[in-house]
């Protein structure tokens, strides 16, 4: 398939106005036949459908008469129909295929997840169920009956009808064929049901495997949770009889918002507390409403074309980071959400595989599920929230919902919905949307006889294919503060729009310390000359609280970057940091945060954009160093803590219960550098709850004390898939650098190494890459270990391949040795013959 671009949309010269699938399940012979109602649009044209070349085609009907085989042609994974064959008129087309779902080990269209037969059809997998116009923008009404033995059959939409063997499902709600999904199985339901505030009663399922009944009462609760926050804050309401999730164990990501039928990762919708996180908690209540909030924004209106991804995405990630904000704490939730948006986006965005939330071509669609369209996208629309206000915002999305329910929408049509509900023009804003790159943005400031002048520049490095990069609309928040700490003036946004700019804050009676980019108003960097007193000072006194974290954040890395490169830094950190965590009336979540030290991968970029090579050993070496000498520091405070933050009774998930377990364990983390480990072990065999085990075991791991832990849990949950994970991961990623290649291999030698399901591979390939100096081994063992698995599972999940392969996206940045391996690792990737277009693409972008 060569390059797809946006500009060479063209509407699809037919309308479908109804499908309807008959299915008959068989694990090597699945029969699908398929009844397309269909009006030509335009005299004259050929139907082309997609179809994966795996398809047998076992008839195909216009009107019930086979046309002339020489008017149906198959070229790859094209079946055409010539206008010929064809009435002028509206016509029925009916197929039957046959497919193979026990094959299918690419978990694209219809396969088999240990005995439970389901689809992911997102973005292009419903061609490899039938032949069909595989695109967004060709919506239709579809009927499904489904035959097999099994006992819960499911489909899209409302239950029509059940008997033995077989089911019949109607979804009234047009929709793409991505959203089509169907799951067969041995399941059982936790129920419950939701009233909407229109009184539409909804019976909701969250379908798992029989015996896991009792680790999915969180995910029904979250999902109730959602239901009614999408009612009351966007007015959004559920539009069918049934909701049903199914959780399996077999998923190419986290989960998929099928109309009226969610298919999720099990990891994400499982959980109890001797088996999740906290994070796992929090991550499986977002996710959930995630895909909830999908059903208006992404299935009521969809997406014109897979171009506009961040469309339904990025608006769907702002609303999921909204909701977690309202059930959780907002100003924790936002500094996790910057954290989570610089480690992955703007690593993006500094390395070969750079492209704007909205790109104007690619090679392979599933490559663009991206950091970059889900949370650049989100923070571009809380950018619009914040340039037009909230009410401009509430008139803009109800202006959304009225004029485009049931479109296939673009970005275009999202921004006039602006425009047309505020007024204003927003030309430049779209820039966000077409231009890649993280902007980088100056502030000096000068004070004199009573005014504060800022000035701002702005520019965006260049990224590929995009060299030029004008100037954006960049809304910065900012708020003055006293010598004493008080708030001199509130927050003000000062908008950006011109390369350079200034603003003057008059009346001042003494200069004020600025504190800038207040909840991290724009994804951007701010560059600034602080020195450590005044970031000192922010931490100590700033009101906002991203922007004391951030003060923290910067200390932190100033001292860090200057440890790992030779020099002698930390005591005005080490000093800031105790006065923090003293601080007994501040959210424990929030100073654990604050205590957290940066991460080595997040060293190592600053490293490199302050312009230096980062040495991966050295980084290390300074983190862990510093930790120590914050622990020794402050022992007699973090042990204070980590004995007071115990959560007394049963676990729960709750955020101020796992916000005390959260500065716990970072407490113990750093005293595990002093202790010899004491404390952990201790924890990790009297904590009833995941979340402290985990946290212990990983400082046991580091000190290369695991091993009793290990074997303690492989003994309690060894077959738990989703605690094994965990198992994997925590070894590769906590293993000590120079062990780390060593101790992957070795698990990736166990027979319960089962690489083919994406997620023990991404526990065992992603937990190596995370342990960053274990990764970037100077004698490149941790690239080529990394080669050759990928090259292993390009061959059955090439999804999954391509995904992974981002571990190398940075490797220009390191110095010539480790370039040599990296590019010869990927050269290796890339030579292999019948690479998946989708690793191909990714190889060739990260080495052009
Ligand atoms: N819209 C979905 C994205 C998706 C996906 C999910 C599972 C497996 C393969 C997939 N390809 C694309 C998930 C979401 O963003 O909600
Ligand atoms: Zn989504």
């Amino acid at each position: 398939q060569p390059v797809q671009y946006l500009a060479d949309y063209r509407p699809w010269p037919f309308t479908l106005s109804e499908t309807r699938l008959d299915v008959t399940l068989a694990p090597r012979d699945t029969r699908v036949r398929a009844e397309l109602r269909l009006t030509p649009q335009q005299a004259g044209s050929d139907l082309v459908l997609d179809g994966g070349t795996e398809l047998r085609l076992i008839s195909l009907t216009v009107d019930g008469q086979q046309p002339d085989p020489s008017h149906v042609i198959r070229e790859g994974e094209r079946l055409t129909v010539v206008a010929a064959a064809l009435p002028q008129g509206p016509f029925t087309l009916a197929t039957e295929v046959g497919i193979d779902p026990a094959d299918n080990t690419a978990f694209e269209g219809l396969y088999l997840s240990n005995g439970i037969f389901c689809t992911q059809c997102e973005a292009e997998g419903f061609r490899h169920i039938t032949f069909y116009p595989d695109r967004p923008d060709v919506m239709t009404t579809f009927s499904v009956t489904i035959r097999s033995d099994l006992p819960v059959l499911l489909s899209n939409g409302n239950p029509v009808s059940k008997a033995p063997g077989v089911a019949e499902w109607h979804d009234p709600w047009p929709k793409p064929c991505y959203l089509f999904a169907l799951v067969a199985g041995d399941l059982v339901a936790v129920s419950d049901s939701f009233t909407t505030r229109s009184g539409r009663k909804v019976a909701l399922n969250v379908w798992v495997r029989p015996g896991d009944q009792h680790r999915a009462d969180f995910a029904m609760q979250s999902l109730i949770k959602s239901m009614k926050w999408d009612e009351d804050v966007y007015g959004r309401e559920y539009d069918l009889d049934v909701f049903n999730i199914v959780a399996v164990d077999d998923f190419n990501m986290g989960a998929m918002e099928n109309k009226g039928l969610n298919i999720f990762n099990s990891k994400l919708v499982l959980a109890s507390p001797e088996t999740a996180t906290d994070a796992d908690y929090e991550r499986i209540e977002s996710v959930i409403a995630h895909e909830y909030f999908h059903n208006w924004t992404g299935n009521r209106i969809t997406c014109r074309d897979w171009f506009q991804l961040c469309l339904k995405e990025g608006l769907t990630v702002f609303r999921d980071q909204q909701f977690t904000s309202d059930m959780r704490s907002a100003a924790v939730k936002r500094i996790e959400d910057v954290q989570a948006l610089r480690a992955r986006q703007f690593r993006e965005d500094q390395g070969p595989l750079a492209h704007p939330p909205r790109p104007d071509h690619y090679e392979e669609i599933n490559n663009f599920y991206t950091a970059t369209v889900y949370e650049k996208g989100a923070e571009v629309i809380g950018m619009l929230k914040r340039l037009v206000g909230n009410d401009g915002y509430a008139k803009a999305l109800d202006l959304y919902f009225d004029r485009h329910d049931g479109d296939a929408a673009t970005i275009e049509d999202w921004l006039k919905v602006f425009e047309d509900a505020t007024g204003r023009d927003l030309a430049q804003f779209k820039r966000w949307y077409t231009d890649a790159g993280t902007p980088v943005v100056e502030m000096s400031e000068d004070w004199q006889d009573g005014r504060l002048t800022l000035s701002f520049r702005q520019s965006t490095p260049p990224t590929p294919g995009q060299t030029e990069k004008p100037a954006r609309i960049i809304p910065i928040a900012v708020g003055l503060l006293g010598p004493n700490g008080d708030e001199v003036a509130g927050t003000r946004v000062l908008e950006l729009s011109e390369d350079s700019q200034s603003f003057d804050f008059d009346g001042l009676s003494a200069r004020p310390v600025v504190s800038a980019l207040r909840g991290f108003s724009a994804p951007i960097i701010l560059r600034r000359d602080l020195d450590d007193a005044t970031r000192a000072f922010l931490l100590a006194h700033d009101t906002d609280p991203f922007a004391r974290w951030e003060a923290g954040r910067e200390l932190a890395l100033s001292a860090l970057t200057t440890l790992a490169t030779g020099g002698e830094a930390g005591s005005s950190y080490i000093a800031s940091i105790g006065a923090l965590i003293a601080e007994d009336q501040t959210d424990p979540a929030f100073r654990a945060l604050s205590l957290n030290l940066p991460g080595e991968e997040e060293i190592a970029t600053r490293l490199a954009y302050l312009g230096q090579t980062p040495d991966p050993d050295a980084i290390h070496t300074a983190r862990t160093d510093l930790a120590r000498r914050i622990a020794s520091a402050h022992e007699p405070l973090l042990s204070r803590i980590y004995d007071e933050m115990t959560v007394p009774g049963a676990y729960s998930p709750d955020a101020v219960s796992a916000a005390r377990r959260a500065l716990r364990i970072a407490a113990l983390g750093l005293l595990g550098r002093i202790d010899g480990g004491e404390r952990a072990e201790v924890l990790f065999g009297v904590a009833g709850n995941m979340t402290e085990r985990m946290a212990a075991l990983a400082v046991l791991l580091r000190l290369g004390h695991g091993a009793p832990a290990l074997a303690a849990l492989l003994d309690e949950f060894g077959d738990n898939r989703l605690v094994m994970d965990k198992w994997f991961s925590i070894q590769a990623m906590a293993a000590p650098p120079q062990d780390a290649v060593a101790v992957a291999s070795a698990l990736a030698e166990r027979n319960d190494f089962d690489w083919k399901n994406p997620n023990r591979f991404r526990a065992l390939l992603g937990g190596l890459a995370a342990n960053h100096a274990g990764f970037h081994s100077v004698d490149g063992s941790g690239y080529a270990f990394t080669a050759d698995w990928l090259i292993r599972m390009d061959a059955v999940n090439p999804q999954i391949a391509a995904r992974m392969s981002t571990a190398f996206e940075t490797w220009p940045r390191y110095d010539e040795m480790r370039r040599a391996h990296a590019r010869a690792a990927l050269e290796r990737i890339a030579s292999v013959k019948g690479l998946s277009r989708n690793t191909r693409e990714m190889v060739s972008r990260m080495i052009a």
